[in-house]
């Protein structure tokens, strides 16, 4: 049997606006749309060697995206169509196509390649790539038609010559531990499809049940620092013996978190000097900050003077303030700063949450840096 290859995407959340980012929401969320032009691009690059296209479901944020960018996403598609590259559409939860209002239902009837709306697993389409035939089984999660109180496990599998291709946006055996459509991946692997391709994590992660491959290529572009996004195409060769996964670089912008210790620091400015040697103009970044404080930074501020340094920066502040065992034993000293300390360290102790935790913090830092000047 041939190999056939293919780009498997899922998760891309086209229209997804980031939170506050210093001015830039809308410049960033043009950028971040456009990762389906450059998935477009790469399939149709002369090397690339790609026979079709997956879209695992969440190809948008929401259900009912703006017309705008419904229409361009609609031009890359038929670029794909226009040049032989059948492309697959299967919605997610994100973009579940249960409303009448889904864009799903809405723009059917010029949706170019296949899109999947069968409530329940079937076979979809067979398609023939080169020589191959390849058989297609997805289905939509369909509120009020899809029954899915348990993980599905019925899936159809052919008797026909070919490729046979599950393809689903849900989780196996409810790994996520969240509301999804679940998928029982023992069923999966008894249904004997050449390769599951997946859609929901945002994570990469491949599982193998006996011999069946089950793959989230992830989100390919971030998010957020906790969804910070791949960076890569995954291209899947299939079909005579165990597929073979390639992982292809995509120009994404980056999401790094970078720790910065501030223990032993004397001073905002030199905090200030360490976040700049980090500096990055193309990245977001957080910064976070551990260890303890010897000074009463300015967070606010200090981000002010870096945030040139980066494309977007963020400071985390996860530091414990003061080094506790240290004020421990100046509070045991005989001295108004004992008492002081003593009181406070009290305080805290039987503080009620975090914001008032916060609160005492801050006194006790005014107050040591008012001994430490002598007032
Ligand atoms: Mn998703």
């Amino acid at each position: 049997m041939a190999r056939i290859r293919c780009l498997h995407l899922a998760d891309l959340h086209l229209g997804w606006t980031p939170r506050a980012i210093g001015g830039r929401e809308e410049e960033r969320r043009q950028e971040r749309d456009g990762l389906l032009k450059r998935a477009v691009d790469f399939a149709m690059a002369h090397d690339s060697g790609i026979q079709m296209v997956i879209i695992a479901g969440d190809l948008f944020e929401t259900h009912r995206p703006e017309a705008g960018l419904v229409d361009t996403v609609l031009q890359e598609l038929s670029r794909l169509e226009k040049a032989g590259i059948p492309v697959l559409t299967v919605p997610g939860n994100h973009d579940e196509v249960t409303y009448y209002d889904s864009v799903y239902r809405q723009r059917r009837g010029e949706w170019p390649g296949i899109l999947v709306t069968n409530p329940m697993p079937a076979l979809v389409r067979t398609i023939n790539l080169g020589d191959t035939p390849c058989h297609i089984y997805s289905m939509a999660y369909t509120g009020g038609l899809t029954q899915a109180n348990e993980p599905l496990r019925k899936f159809l599998h052919t008797q026909e010559d070919g490729i046979h291709l599950g393809v689903f946006h849900g989780s196996l055996d409810w790994d996520a531990g969240e509301r999804s459509l679940p998928l029982s991946s023992q069923a999966l692997a008894e249904a004997g499809y050449d390769y599951i391709a997946l859609g929901h994590i945002h994570q990469y992660r491949e599982k193998a049940v006996g011999d069946v491959l089950m793959l989230y290529p992830g989100a390919v572009e971030g998010k957020t620092f906790s969804d910070p996004g791949e960076g890569f195409f995954t291209v899947v060769d299939i079909g005579d013996g165990f597929p073979v996964i390639n992982k292809i670089p995509a120009q994404v912008r980056s999401y790094r978190q970078i720790k910065v210790d501030v223990t032993g620091m004397e001073s905002e400015l030199e905090l200030e000097e360490e976040i700049i040697k980090k500096a990055d103009h193309e990245a977001m970044v957080e910064i976070r900050l551990l260890g303890a404080f010897s000074f009463l930074p300015n967070l606010t501020d200090l981000v002010g003077r870096v945030k040139n340094q980066f494309y977007h920066v963020e400071i985390k502040d996860d530091t414990e303030f003061f080094n506790m065992e240290t004020l421990k034993l100046r509070a045991a000293e005989p001295t108004i700063q004992g008492y002081f300390l003593r009181r406070m360290l009290n305080r805290l102790e039987k503080a009620e949450d975090e914001k008032e935790r916060k609160t005492i913090y801050l006194a006790l830092a005014k107050g040591i840096s008012a001994f430490a000047k002598g007032e």
